[in-house]
């Protein structure tokens, strides 16, 4: 399998498939049918500090592909324009060229009939919103803020969730996107146990896997890298990865690539010295079994929460029925976040979560049981595509039975 993951890796070419760019223009007229007013939206300005690149908001991306900082976009039922920043000679000498409206290859590039300096977005405004009610917006965006505010009795409409009825069903080439985040993360997780020994830092492991896939050319972490050994596996959401992994304890891993814009979202929770001990793997089976049940349930139709046969019950059932702690209460309260989100441009994907589940959704399933007082911290979590029959785990390749880490932990 190892092997069989490697051959894929090695012959796959970076970037192999972004999107295409018809699937961009394809979104917003999908997105412009169910307008009823204008939506406005502004994509990512140049960062002003040093500590980050530009990223493109995500909402932005999601329906442009557009790549550049300072973009706005007007969106009604019958019209769409992209408003580009113009050339700005001194910051093009420190960041680049960019491209603006009255370059002659703005529309091929854009994919937009219709491009227009950012200057003129105000009377742009001013005339598509004349002609209807409503004004949608990305709160808590400024910039929409202040043209909304030139039309005062307009109804107020949240961007966000239009768009991310949309964004919640992924296309092939999107599913495709997040398939390749998510082998390269396999790789950097399977890096991992590999190197995996007592006597590492929290910060060392981190740094085996984040270089796997900037390796493979993904451009950022989806998230800031977790790695939690011993007493820290009990934090869901540790990022400080400085402490010494020491014999005995249990370093849990959630770590995942954006590859290609797209994230992906991975934990597996290991012996740093390859054997769980008897108490660690009688909880760690605890969450399996939990992990197991929900991906079981997980078809067209069910749902992420929110009702009696929810995957979220499924698996706190499990957890409550499983196991004991060390004063003989359940486990339930162990386990004390959310077991799905959606998975897409952004980890924590938008969109409603107490929806039912339909083909071509990519959600994570991902319980956990978290007993500080024992210094035990397990999490497992795998990013799952909805298909018309059932699931398919994304992250499949990576092992998830206690039997098979403990082989594979030191090799
Ligand atoms: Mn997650």
């Amino acid at each position: 399998m190892r092997r069989a993951l490697c051959l894929l890796l090695a012959v796959s070419p970076l970037f192999a498939g972004s999107i295409p760019a018809a699937e961009y223009k394809q979104r917003r007229a999908e997105l412009r049918k169910s307008l009823d007013g204008v939506m406005v939206l502004f994509g990512a300005e140049e960062p002003e500090d040093l500590h980050t690149s530009f990223f493109q908001e995500s909402n932005f991306l999601y329906l442009t592909g557009w790549r550049e900082p300072g973009a706005a976009m007007l969106l009604t039922r019958n019209e769409e324009i992209l408003f580009l920043p113009a050339h700005n000679r001194q910051k093009e000498i420190f960041n680049g060229p960019i491209t603006a409206a009255d370059d002659s290859d703005a529309n091929a590039k854009s994919g937009f009939a219709s491009v227009m300096p950012r200057s003129a977005i105000e009377p742009e405004f001013l005339r598509m919103a004349g002609k209807s009610r409503s004004i949608y917006t990305l709160p808590p965006d400024s910039n929409a803020q202040k043209l909304r505010a030139l039309m005062p009795l307009h109804d107020e409409r949240n961007a966000g969730t239009e768009i991310a009825r949309l964004r919640v069903i992924k296309s092939e080439a999107e599913i495709g996107r997040i398939a390749e985040s998510t082998d390269i993360t396999v790789a950097a997780h399977l890096a991992a146990w590999k190197a995996m020994k007592a006597g590492l830092f929290e910060y060392e492991i981190a740094a085996t896997m984040t270089n796997v896939y900037f390796q493979h050319g993904c451009e950022r972490s989806a998230y800031a890298p977790i790695v939690g050994s011993g007493p820290n596996s009990t934090i869901l959401h540790y990022m400080t990865n400085h402490r010494r992994a020491d014999s005995g304890e249990l370093v849990l891993m959630d770590v995942g690539a954006e590859c290609s814009d797209y994230a992906t979202d991975v934990t597996r929770t290991v012996p740093v010295d390859g054997k769980f001990t008897a108490r660690q793997r009688e909880i760690y089976d605890v969450v399996l079994g939990a992990q197991k049940a929900a991906i079981a349930a997980v078809k067209p139709g069910a749902r992420m929460r929110g009702e009696k046969n929810s995957l979220q019950q499924i698996a706190y059932d499990y957890i409550n029925s499983h196991g004991q702690d060390l004063h003989g209460d359940t486990l339930g309260k162990y386990f004390t976040h959310a077991l799905s989100h959606y998975v897409g441009l952004d980890v924590h994907d938008p969109g409603d979560v107490n929806t039912p589940l339909q083909p071509g959704m990519v959600i994570t399933i991902e319980p956990g049981v978290y007993i500080p007082e024992e210094n035990i911290g397990v999490r497992i979590e795998d990013t799952v595509l909805v298909t018309p029959s059932g699931a398919k785990l994304l992250s499949g390749a990576l092992p998830r039975e206690a039997s098979e880490i403990e082989k594979r932990i030191g090799k």
